[in-house]
């Protein structure tokens, strides 16, 4: 007989008031809500979740990486450990509960789990993880890179657009940059039993369907590219159309090219151009120079290196075509993770036990999840988007279906201690 199904019924307007607190601390010069990682609104943000996380009785530090860390004591410290949470930044004009639910979402779980006297065999620990989304550096997930072993001494010579070194951000915000490289050798599979992430869907899918939670299948891979175009500057008043090389028309090309490549992908495959910067930008002038920043994700890895190569082949010629060379630079943000199947078992036998319906649902965006998977099996509980939308003002999930994430979320933490 299998133990007893635990009913932990999350407090709404704790979850409200939190939220609402939280979302506060933002930089209000921006659109939307604007908490970027190193911010100063950061700052204040990370000092309030330590509070929070104090407050619900949780041993809370911060480690070498920057990310803050509660811990709540098991029975037994020996065990392999149980790890949550997620992050709280946000990008540029961005909403209230991308990264947010997880990480409000596990401390509400720890108090409910001690509101109703369930004392877990190991330790879990609560993770608000530095610096989740892409940055200037080209790399996103800093804090959980970090515990992952995944951060190296070039990642820290990375400039931003202002020059700044990632060392030198981190030594500005309070964290010693040679510390951050060692952050990892805490962890690894003698250290976690396993790593569960509650997050907001982000697409449009559990809305759409009506469905209460998603189990999350994988996360997709992210490949970054950056192309430099070097046509020739000339005066946008007497150069003749048929001679001109112009490097914003060749960019302009690539930016289709992205979308032509990614539609029609037979499985899950997405791309997205996200900036371009035309030199001189002198309005009489034909652009000489621009630089082109894109990604393509998806989570079939075989679609996605096939995809680089069909985008690459097609920039090149059709810029080539107007005279223009082009300097290509790939970089993988991450690979294409796989959920774990124990966990995913875990979280679909635990929803079934508390009449939560679910679907399986892989993951477009990628998460700190992504990272933690190197360290131990891994899994991410989805709750609905309003309309799908993220990364913006709009973004929106409604108390009640937080709740009902975090009801499955505490549910199945205490499952996988029991394992
Ligand atoms: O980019 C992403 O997928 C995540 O939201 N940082
Ligand atoms: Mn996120
Ligand atoms: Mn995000």
């Amino acid at each position: 007989m299998g133990e007893r199904m635990v009913e932990l019924n999350p407090v709404a307007e704790r979850l409200e008031e939190d939220l609402t607190a939280l979302s506060a601390l933002h930089d209000p010069s921006s659109g939307g809500w604007t908490r970027t990682v190193f911010s100063e609104p950061y700052g204040h943000a990370r000092e309030w979740v330590r509070s929070r996380m104090a407050d619900a009785g949780l041993q809370v530090h911060s480690d070498a990486a920057g990310n803050v860390v509660g811990v709540l004591p098991g029975r037994d410290p020996a065990a392999p450990a149980l790890m949550t949470g997620s992050h709280t930044d946000t990008v540029e004009s961005g909403g209230r509960f991308d990264g947010i639910v997880g990480v409000l979402g596990s401390i509400e779980a720890v108090r409910l789990l001690r509101e109703n006297d369930v004392r877990l065999e190991r330790d879990l620990i609560v993770v608000d993880f530095l610096g989740e989304e892409s940055n200037d550096f080209g790399l996103s997930c800093l804090g959980s890179r970090a515990l992952a072993g995944e951060l190296t001494p070039g990642h820290l010579e990375r400039v931003d657009g202002e020059g700044v070194s990632l060392a030198e951000r981190y030594s500005r915000f309070g964290i010693d940059p040679s510390e951050v490289l060692g952050a990892g050798s805490a962890w690894g599979p003698r250290r976690l039993h396993r790593y569960l992430e509650l997050h907001i869907e982000q697409g449009p899918v559990l809305e759409e369907r009506g469905t209460s939670v998603g189990v999350v299948t994988g996360i997709a891979g992210i490949s970054r590219l950056v192309a430099g175009f070097v046509g020739r500057a000339d005066h946008a008043g007497t150069a003749p159309m048929t001679t001109r090389q112009d490097a914003l028309v060749a960019a302009a090309r690539g930016v289709l090219a992205v979308r032509h490549v990614a539609c029609g992908a037979p499985v899950h495959g997405v791309g997205t151009t996200s900036r371009l910067d035309s030199e001189p930008g002198s309005p009489n002038v034909v652009p000489g120079r621009v630089r082109m920043q894109a990604e393509l994700r998806s989570v079939e890895p075989g679609w996605l290196s096939d995809a680089e190569r069909r985008l690459s082949r097609q920039i090149t010629e059709e810029a080539g075509e107007l005279g223009v060379e082009v300097d290509l630079e790939w970089s993988t943000d991450n690979d294409v993770v796989p959920t774990h199947a124990d966990v995913r078992q875990a979280i679909t036998t635990t929803a079934d036990g508390l009449g939560i319906d679910w679907e399986a649902i892989p993951s477009g965006a990628t998460h700190d999840a992504a990272h933690l998977a190197r360290l131990c099996p891994m899994g991410m509980i989805f709750v609905p988007s309003r309309a799908g939308r993220s990364h913006c003002p709009e973004e929106w999930t409604d108390t009640s279906a937080i709740a009902t994430g975090v009801r499955l979320h505490a549910a199945t933490l205490v499952a996988l201690d029991r394992e």
